[in-house]
């Protein structure tokens, strides 16, 4: 017998679950001439569907309580598949686990819909604990590739220390985004693997693993840097050298450490990648989000890099469960050269941003490199100053 209470509970957080999925989400007016940022995150913790949260049953569940509760949903990973963008989510439970699940929408800047069912990835071993951050790719292989962050408990930590953890990248890989299989972890020489990401392409053959070694779980250590690695056999992937082509540097926004956002767009001009920045500050780390392009034919040859960030955590993105982090691990470049770029802000929410592959070009291309001093800086700004100065047509 369902109570009055149950009865107006469920109509009211279905009607504003309703509300939530249909809302519009318009973008900025004006921008920065690079990218407009849109009104409302596009997934929340609020959006996953009511039935994962909410025992429906009033017998079981007479006071229709959350069951299940959604943390967070961020770091998501994207591809366009037919006539829908894709993202596969990062959803964190009240429990501190994430876990994957895949949102659909025809608008690619709102009504995303959770599918009926998270992905229940396979285990290869009941020591992992913790799943993350999947970064999607469509290889020329033919298969769809997730890699993703596996988490460990570091085993030779003391037992008086329950942080210690070891990252391994996962892949799992799909025809069809319905049967996904999993694949061994990456194995490299590298003590810690996060933030890596398959390259669409074959290279000389083999495939090509953006990595980000690191010697320990937060701290790179002697590693750090956006690297290389290079294997033939994606079934049994074995890196044995990974080179460095964007190595973490002092005083730049990625001094602390870097990590490679979705995998590369091609463009006529190069590969455009797009990353993560870590630095310090007194009120601890800030991630940013950074630009940087590489050369078609060598993909090891970085060839334009706009100095400092991209995009920064703005007004409300700050503030959240990791404050101060934009996180970004899927973007989608339409046949129009329209790009969506599904950021995360705080470790608490996803949001989009838009802008077009000519923008995003001009962008890396006219933007000074970072000349690593205050006094490059304003040289840089001078230039800029002292051409306005030269214009004969009106200024505002
Ligand atoms: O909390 C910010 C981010 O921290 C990690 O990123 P990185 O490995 O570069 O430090 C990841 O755990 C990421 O999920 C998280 O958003």
């Amino acid at each position: 017998m369902m109570s009055q209470l149950f009865k107006e509970r469920w109509m009211h957080l279905q009607a504003a679950s309703n509300a939530l999925l249909q809302q519009p989400n318009e973008p900025e007016a004006l921008g920065n001439g690079i990218f407009k940022r849109y009104q409302y995150p596009v997934l929340t913790a609020a959006h996953t569907p009511l039935h994962w949260r909410y025992d429906l049953d009033p017998v079981t569940n007479p006071f229709l309580q959350e069951r299940f509760q959604i943390n967070a949903v961020f770091n998501a990973g994207a591809i366009r598949w037919k006539d829908e963008y894709i993202l596969v989510t990062r959803v964190e439970a009240a429990d501190r686990k994430s876990f994957f699940a895949i949102a659909g929408s025809k608008a690619g800047t709102a009504g995303f819909r959770f599918r009926e069912k998270p992905l229940d990835i396979p285990e290869l071993s009941d020591t992992e604990t913790n799943l993350y951050d999947m970064r999607l790719v469509i290889h020329a292989d033919g298969w769809v590739y997730g890699l993703f962050c596996v988490e460990y408990r570091n085993t030779d930590a003391p037992g008086s220390d329950q942080t210690a953890a070891i990252a391994q990248c996962g892949i799992i890989r799909t025809r069809d985004l319905q049967q996904w299989e999993r694949l061994p972890n990456l194995v490299t020489r590298s003590a810690q693997q996060r933030n890596v990401v398959l390259h669409p392409e074959w290279v000389n053959g083999q495939y090509a693993f953006y990595t980000r070694p690191q010697d320990d779980f937060i701290e790179t250590g002697t590693g750090g840097g956006i690297a290389l690695g290079y294997c033939k056999d994606i079934t049994n992937a074995v890196i044995t050298e990974e080179f460095i082509i964007q190595p973490k540097k002092y005083h730049t926004v990625y001094e602390v450490k870097n990590g490679l956002g979705p995998a590369p767009l091609k463009t006529a001009e190069g590969w455009l990648h797009l990353a993560h920045g870590v630095r310090q500050t007194a009120a601890g780390l800030r991630y940013v989000l950074y630009l940087f392009m590489t050369d078609l034919a060598d993909i090891t040859r970085v060839i334009y890099q706009p100095a400092g960030y991209f995009m920064a955590p703005s007004g409300e993105e700050r503030a959240g469960d990791v404050p101060n982090v934009l996180f970004c691990n899927g973007w989608i470049m339409d046949a129009d050269g329209t790009v969506y770029i599904y950021y995360a802000s705080a470790d608490t929410r996803l949001h989009v941003a838009s802008s077009s592959i000519d923008q995003l070009l001009d962008y890396v291309k006219h933007t000074d490199a970072d000349g690593y001093r205050s006094h490059t800086s304003v040289s840089n700004l001078q230039k800029i100053i002292q051409h306005n100065q030269t214009l004969t047509v009106a200024k505002p």
